[in-house]
């Protein structure tokens, strides 16, 4: 049962590997599903966090790929602050990683109302 989840997480992760940096899945990547996907990588496009509800692993690198011109930020909607990608300059890349499972709110500090939603696993 965990092997079939954790061959069915590598895939997926591999898939999306494969998406390349052309950023041209501005609309097959934006979907609200319902489950979400796993991930080592988060887009921020249009002042939209892309996957919006992402799962990742513990202690994970995650990517945080700017496309906006704007600078962002990946932030734990929290006073803990667990994760903070500081701010990230438009068209680049920072990173945050996280240690501990659990589901997280995440924000930007520069535009509030951006929201996402992060859970961890172990
Ligand atoms: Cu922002």
């Amino acid at each position: 049962m965990n092997h079939l989840l954790l061959a069915a997480l590598v895939g997926a992760a591999v898939i999306a590997g494969c998406g390349g940096d052309d950023g041209s899945d501005k609309t097959s990547s934006r979907g609200t599903a319902a489950a979400a996907k796993a991930t080592d990588t988060i887009r921020i496009a249009d002042f939209l966090y892309d996957p919006a509800v992402a799962t990742v692993k513990a202690g994970q690198k995650i990517s945080v790929r700017n496309e906006d011109a704007a600078p962002h930020t990946l932030t734990h909607e929290a006073s803990e602050r667990a994760f903070d990608s500081g701010n990230i300059k438009g068209k680049a890349s920072g990173s945050v990683t996280i240690d501990k499972p659990g589901t997280y709110k995440v924000f930007c500090e520069l535009h509030a109302f951006m929201k996402a939603e992060i859970t961890v696993t172990g």
